[in-house]
């Protein structure tokens, strides 16, 4: 078994040790649309660069007390740090530029690194809008130590493996291979959870969804369950290629195009993992496999997995009660699986179906999956696990038909037991194949993004709009009215689960898609059936709600 004894990365110790802040992904409306977490990568970053003999810390701007600007400024005034690091994503990114203006400004000379999602596919937007001194590209572990290396010597930190850097022709990328699985499982092995403040994101999760005010128990013991998680990636990458998908080119991308290799790690290593993180964090009660794909169709991991969980449940090395959630290809299930990974203690398993209509999975390049998702979604609810669909309901060559169906579907199978989480459109992520079509850029549209601090802004893509006219009027009306509702609900509701969310979607879609000829379920009974589901609203609110529902076409309201 890998551990901190034999390790991939001892040829990196160092004795002239250097001191680095890693600064995790700043989303301020965090736990809005998912429950969040200690930022994954940097931490596991930080746990190599420490078994290398740095002294790295992790700055988190999303479990603060105050405001993370004053937090990060006095956690810069206190120390000098060498190197810098910021990690970035998409929709975060202008929160996280900030928090880099706002370090070299302090720090002028300690060398300001980017890394993540989007500094690998957009090192030109970074250097162009923060004062950068590098990028990283994909994987940060090998290039931040060959970085602190070379500053540690005084050598130039340009040129290296694995970063980009501007130089007079404009942005030059030095391609560097992805991890091998052994080093994959190393740094997963260093990934330091015993300091991973989870309990502290617990604590305040379960404060601001007021769980200790839920009448029922039952309902409390199931929120508990969801927010006293802790989240375990154990896969490099997903080679799927859904054409909307940013992630599945990471790691081809910091190569310089070519294809990575797929690495997991195995069963032992998960249970052994599994182990750590629950001696780690004793409250835990579900662990998330945070793997874009956990189980894929010739799976020979998942087996040998759910029964050394079971053995370990057994003998008391690990809780009974101990619950899992991942996200896998719905292609892959079958009833021997779905059977083994209930008795391991799965109780929600994700599904990116993305679409229920055969013209947006082709073009999503999902169209292999669509026959399997009726049976294995029933399979999957008779085994007594929660599907949970993550589902987009246009996509840019889509008919009204094709978003019909989906509301339809998704409907049908939240009254059947099933989770959605929903977005309307897509979102063009940089790196992803949709984001790159220049077909597609007319129906784009873009957001003015400001960076606070700075009077620096830049015209961000934001969604990429269905190209028929009367599909976009749909989806924008749709998604004005379910924003509309969304206001009304959060001034009574704490925190709404996804399966309310949906329901909400469907809700708003209802009226717009009738006035289409669309066939659609009856609005009253999904506005019943969203009442239901609205977890722990006081009697008065239910009762204007009630009243709002009734008298609505469902259309926005005026909140
Ligand atoms: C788990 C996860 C979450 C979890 C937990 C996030 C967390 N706090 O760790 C939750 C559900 C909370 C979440 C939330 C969000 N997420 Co998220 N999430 C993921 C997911 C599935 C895995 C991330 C992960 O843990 N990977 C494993 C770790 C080890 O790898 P890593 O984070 O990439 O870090 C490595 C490298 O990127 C690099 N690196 C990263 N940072 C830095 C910094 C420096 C200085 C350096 C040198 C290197 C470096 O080195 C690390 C180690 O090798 C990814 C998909 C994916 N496969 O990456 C989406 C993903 C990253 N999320 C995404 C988004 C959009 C979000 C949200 C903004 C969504 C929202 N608000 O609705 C929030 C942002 C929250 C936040 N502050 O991070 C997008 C980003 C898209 C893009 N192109 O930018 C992704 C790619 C999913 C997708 N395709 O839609 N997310
Ligand atoms: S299956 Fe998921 S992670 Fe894999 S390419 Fe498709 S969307 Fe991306």
């Amino acid at each position: 078994m890998a551990g901190a004894d034999a390790n991939v990365f001892d040829s990196a110790r160092t004795s002239a040790g250097l001191s680095v802040l890693l600064i995790g992904p700043y989303d301020p409306l965090g736990g809005e649309y998912t429950f969040l977490a200690p930022p994954l990568g940097v931490w596991r970053l930080a746990g190599v660069l420490r078994h290398a003999g740095h002294d790295a810390s992790v700055f988190d701007p999303n479990c603060r007390d105050g405001a993370p600007e004053s937090a990060l400024r006095r956690a810069l005034a206190e120390r000098r740090f060498d190197l810098v690091g910021v990690s970035t994503t998409g929709m975060t990114l202008r929160y996280d530029l900030a928090l880099a203006h706002l370090a070299k400004r302090a720090q002028p000379d300690a060398l300001l690194v980017a890394g993540g999602m989007e500094a690998t596919f957009a090192p030109e937007t970074l250097f162009e809008l923060a004062p950068f001194d590098l990028v990283v590209l994909g994987e940060g572990e090998l290039p931040l130590l060959e970085v602190l290396a070379a500053r540690a010597e005084g050598l130039p930190v340009r040129g290296l493996p694995g970063t980009a850097f501007p130089d007079a022709a404009g942005v030059r990328r030095v391609p560097r291979a992805a991890l091998t699985r052994e080093a994959l499982r190393d740094a997963t092995f260093l990934t330091p959870y015993e300091d991973m403040p989870y309990a502290r994101y617990w604590r305040r999760l379960e404060q601001s969804y007021r769980v200790n005010d839920l009448p029922v128990k039952a309902r409390r013991e199931a929120r508990l369950a969801e927010i006293r998680s802790v989240r375990l990636n154990t896969l490099n990458y997903c080679p799927m290629n859904c054409s909307f998908c940013s992630s599945t080119n990471f790691l081809h991308e910091a190569q310089g195009g070519d294809t990575a290799k797929v690495g997991r790690l195995d069963a032992d290593e998960c249970l052994a993992m599994l182990k750590r993180i629950v001696a780690a964090h004793p409250d835990v009660r579900t662990i998330i496999f945070q793997d874009d794909i956990f189980v894929f169709t010739a799976d020979t991991r998942i087996g040998p997995l759910c029964e050394a969980i079971v053995a370990a449940k057994r003998s008391g090395e690990l809780p009974g009660g101990l619950q899992f959630i991942s996200t896998n290809r719905i292609d892959s299930m079958n009833a021997e699986r779905l059977a083994a990974m209930r008795a391991a203690g799965f109780r929600v398993l994700g599904f990116g179906i993305e679409s229920f209509a055969p013209a947006i999975l082709r073009e999503f390049n999902k169209a292999r999956i669509q026959r399997h998702i009726e049976p294995n979604l029933l399979l999957a609810l008779e085994a007594g696990v929660t599907p949970f669909l993550d589902m987009i309901l246009t996509s840019p060559r889509c008919a009204l038909g094709d978003l019909a169906e989906n509301v339809r579907q998704a409907h049908r199978w939240v009254e059947a037991g099933c989770e959605v989480g929903m977005y309307p459109y897509v979102i063009p992520f940089s790196g992803a194949a949709m984001a790159r079509d220049p077909e597609l850029v007319p129906h784009t549209v873009h957001k003015t993004q400001e960076i606070a601090g700075t009077g620096l802004s830049w015209s961000q893509p934001a969604k990429i709009l269905p190209v028929d006219p009367r599909v976009r009027d749909a989806i924008l009306e749709i998604e004005a009215a379910f924003e509309g509702w969304l206001k009304l609900l959060h001034a009574s509701v704490p925190h709404l689960p996804s399966r309310v969310r949906s329901l909400l979607w469907v809700f708003c879609a209802i009226p717009v898609l009738s006035r289409a000829g669309e066939a659609m379920p009856a609005r009253r009974d999904v506005g019943d059936a969203l009442l239901l589901r609205l977890p722990g609203i006081d009697r008065e609110s239910f009762a204007a709600l009630e009243l709002a529902i009734g008298d609505g076409e469902g259309e926005a309201p005026c909140a």
